[in-house]
């Protein structure tokens, strides 16, 4: 899926990775490798333009958080600019306490009706009482079509044949799932003498039906006219979400993608095949992560990895020997703070959002800033040897530092948890992870 805007993204980014200097030729140079391909996926040439822009405009302007290095952040950039180009987190939501009504629209073939027949049976699945609505009286057979879909999913389906105006099926449809469902989904006509007699039918059903959501159903492989179509529906009826078909063959697709940009509107769903259990959910960030290549966490960790651990040898024998002093303990704060700067630099990438709670960093911080203060009014022998604090020690040590009797024990506490923790299996993770510190 999307061949072409996979290799020319990762093409990109790798050039930029592999290169000596990041100076503003490289960035110039980056902005017009994305621009290229970005619009010979058939993205939109001005959302191109848009998106790559801003790259650019960040990755000058922009300094690197502490311990990023300059070609990670551009990354980090590029990857941000992509996702709210697809509109963010968040896909569908639907709460199953009400009745949330559908109108489904899109051009003749776009696949409506397939898809309408997918989310039908994705939600009962999930446990929504689900219920769908036959109103596209222009194409013969469609009320056959739907209900051949749906017949293996115990979705109920609404239809009336005899009626040819659309906006009253969907309307009468709706009323009668009101309140016996969680869910209706009404598929409308696509095929229509005129595509202004289409917008216009759409306006009536979404006026008449007052649906809590118009999804527009946009075909991935249309290319450029993707961005066109999704606008002229969105100004006959605001689109509140977007489901991309035919993914699965689609080497192109990226003119889909801009649709997203077109209307403002998410992408919820990409259809990926013809089947019923073909369609997938949509998350930006995930997307994004596989079109460079850096789908995992790890490989995302790795491109941030923080350059400026460094990493004393003696003091690793030491604390692994379960021998460690005051400072060493202190140093281990250090790296630990390190590493908290680090995950607020994850923060900001999305899809690790939420993952970090920035307020317990920031308590975390405080306090290794409480211990600095305590260890520096420590005598030698006091750091190398905790053990001979004794508590007319320890009151000195509070007095002198300004830090309270609690938070002396509380340090002392700290220091006897990371000595034991060391001495025991579970310190055989943090015994590995030194290891591997100290090779680099
Ligand atoms: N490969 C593939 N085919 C799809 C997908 N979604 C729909 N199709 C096919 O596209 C064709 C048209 O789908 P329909 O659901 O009938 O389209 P529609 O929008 O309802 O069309 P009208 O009712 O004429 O407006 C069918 O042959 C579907 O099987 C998809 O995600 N992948
Ligand atoms: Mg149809």
């Amino acid at each position: 899926m999307l061949d072409s805007l996979r290799e020319g993204l990762q093409a990109a980014v790798s050039k930029i990775l592999k290169g000596n200097v990041v100076d503003e030729k490289a960035v110039k140079e980056f902005v017009r490798d994305l621009q290229r391909a970005l619009i010979q996926s058939d993205v939109n040439v001005r959302i191109a333009l848009e998106v790559t822009e801003r790259v650019q405009k960040r990755a000058l302007d922009e300094k690197p958080p502490a311990g990023v290095t300059k070609k990670d952040q551009i990354v980090s950039i590029l990857y941000d600019e992509l996702a709210r180009l697809l509109g963010g987190e968040g896909g569908l939501q639907l709460s199953k306490d009400k009745t949330n009504v559908l109108v489904m629209l899109g051009v003749q073939g776009s696949g409506k009706t397939t898809t309408t027949a997918k989310l039908a049976r994705l939600y009962s699945k999930r446990g929504f009482k689900v219920g769908v609505v036959a109103a596209d009286t222009f194409r013969p057979g469609a009320v056959a079509q739907l209900k051949t879909l749906v017949a293996s999913s115990g979705v109920e389906v609404y239809s009336d044949e005899k009626e040819k105006d659309s906006v009253k099926i969907a309307k009468e449809g709706r009323k009668q799932f009101q309140g016996s469902k969680n869910l209706v989904i009404i598929d409308t006509a696509g095929r229509h003498k005129e595509e202004k007699g289409l917008l216009q039918e759409m306006k009536e059903v979404v006026g008449g039906v007052k649906p809590d959501a118009t999804i527009l159903v946009i075909d991935g492989t249309i290319g450029q006219q993707c961005y066109s179509q999704a606008l002229a529906f969105h100004q006959a009826a605001p689109v509140g979400g977007i489901i991309v078909t035919k993914l699965d063959g689609a080497a192109k697709g990226g003119g889909a993608l801009a649709a997203s940009a077109a209307t403002g509107a998410k992408i919820y769903f990409i259809g990926t095949g013809e089947r019923i259990d073909d369609l997938e959910e949509f998350a930006p960030t995930r997307f994004v992560g596989r079109m460079l290549g850096m789908g995992d966490l790890k490989a995302l960790m790795e491109m941030v990895k923080d350059s400026e651990v460094v990493v004393d040898e003696k003091m690793t024998q030491r604390v692994m020997s379960g021998k460690m002093t005051m400072n060493d303990l202190l140093a281990q704060f250090e790296q630990m703070k390190k590493f908290g700067s680090l995950k607020k630099v994850l923060e900001h990438i999305p899809g690790f959002s939420g993952q970090v709670d920035s307020k317990e960093l920031d308590k975390a911080e405080d306090r290794v800033k409480v211990y600095k203060s305590i260890i520096q009014s420590m005598t030698g022998e006091e750091k190398t040897n905790p053990e001979t604090i004794n508590s007319s020690r320890l009151k000195r040590i509070a007095r002198g530092s300004g830090r309270s009797e609690k938070d002396v024990r509380e340090l002392l506490t700290r220091y006897k948890q990371m000595k034991t923790l060391v001495k025991t299996s579970k310190g055989r993770e943090l015994r590995q992870m030194m290891r591997r510190l100290g090779e680099e």
